[in-house]
């Protein structure tokens, strides 16, 4: 089966925070680090705004560098606690369309959505909404790659920065990557890429053409991962290795607002069908369910229902919503969203509440 994993990436993030916050800073050079003109000239630029770039600015290069490349650059001091905040909300963001969810630092989580979206269509859509809701909810961009591997997606969320989706089917990975620089591939920097130039290595694309045994016999164990890299046969796993998954949600909004409850559990059902998808190839029940609904005026509803035992069945799920909805169905207003929240996860095998770390591995 192909892969479909999302690569997503804030934009120029430590900065991107500061302009949020100060209106007056945007489309300006605004570079993150000390004030080279208060005299704390040492130390590096942690990043720097698109326009920052423009002058050659760029993440670890000195202050006292940045400053001769730009003196109209407006230095700032990140704010770590604001940062933090930023990062926790567009994770809470992230890993709600699927548990397959591996944060990467701070800006930056892979996600697989092989199985909660049915091609790359559906992928793209789900990037755009994802984009949507970071900007709206935490006032920032975000870049995202939708590739069948890792390595793929990682190299696509770079391609169209700022606020892009760059979206490489299986069919067009060669013609995607066969011209870009080899500095592209995770791993190769700027002091390996003239070890590879003086190979006769430039573009993506020398890669491609050369044969496992010869990329084996000219680069060791590097010439294999660029081999799998630049053919797609990276096969390493979205895995969380540190996230304690509690829930599994996802919400829809509807293209016009809509009181027609055929078009209203048709959603539900849909949500309950993908979601119930995710939770049995991870065998994962669960004992709550949550229904949430918002109306045309935005008024937004919440109603759950919680088992002794864990459940796992899709059409007890169903009912349930079906239930729940209940309440609401001789509302005067129209719908402008539902969703669907499974908690208090557990795996079962063993039917014991366990320890969620990992449950997206198997
Ligand atoms: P990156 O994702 O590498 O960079 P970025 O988000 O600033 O820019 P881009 O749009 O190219 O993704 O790093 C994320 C944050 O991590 C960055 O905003 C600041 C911090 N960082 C450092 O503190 N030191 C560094 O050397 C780098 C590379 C990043
Ligand atoms: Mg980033």
């Amino acid at each position: 089966m192909t892969r479909i994993i999302l690569h997503c990436d804030l934009d120029c993030f430590y900065a991107a925070v500061e302009i949020r916050d100060n209106p007056e800073l945007k489309g300006k050079p605004v570079v993150i680090g000390a004030d080279p003109r208060k005299g704390k000239a040492r130390g590096v630029a942690l990043t720097c705004s698109y326009e920052a770039r423009v002058f050659g600015i760029h993440s670890g290069m000195p202050i006292s560098s940045a400053y001769k490349a730009c003196p109209d650059a407006i230095f700032v001091s990140p704010d770590f606690e604001k940062i933090r905040d930023a990062s926790k909300k567009v994770m809470e963001i992230l890993k709600t369309p699927t548990p397959q969810f591996q944060q990467m630092g701070m800006d930056e989580a892979y996600l697989d959505v092989s199985d909660t979206c049915n091609d790359y269509k559906e992928a793209e859509d789900l990037a755009r909404r994802i984009q949507r809701e970071v900007f709206e909810k935490v006032g920032i961009s975000i870049s995202i790659g939708v590739a069948p591997t890792k390595s793929i997606s990682k190299i696509a969320s770079d391609q169209n920065k700022p606020n892009g989706i760059c979206v490489v089917e299986p069919g067009n990975l060669s013609n995607f990557l066969k011209d870009l620089d080899i500095t592209r591939i995770p791993g190769i920097g700027k002091k390996s890429k003239k070890y590879y130039n003086n190979k006769g290595f430039h573009k993506i694309g020398d890669f491609i053409q050369t044969p496992l045994p010869q990329m084996n016999e000219l680069f060791g164990k590097h010439g294999r991962w660029i081999y799998e890299v630049v053919n797609g046969l990276d096969t390493r796993e979205v895995k969380d290795f540190h996230g304690k998954r509690k829930s599994i949600s996802s919400q829809r909004t509807f293209h016009a607002d809509t009181d027609d409850h055929e078009t209203i559990f048709g959603k539900f059902e849909e949500i309950n069908n993908n979601i119930h998808k995710t939770l049995q190839k991870n065998r994962i029940s669960y004992r709550t369910i949550t229904l949430r609904i918002r109306f045309e005026d935005f008024s937004t509803y919440t109603r759950s229902k919680s088992f002794q035992l864990p459940i796992r069945d899709k059409r007890k799920a169903f009912i349930v919503l079906k239930e729940l909805y209940k309440e609401f169905s001789n509302h005067q207003k129209k719908v402008r969203l539902v969703g669907v929240k499974f908690s208090n996860l557990e795996r079962y095998e063993t039917s014991i509440q366990t320890n969620l770390t990992n449950f997206a591995v198997i």
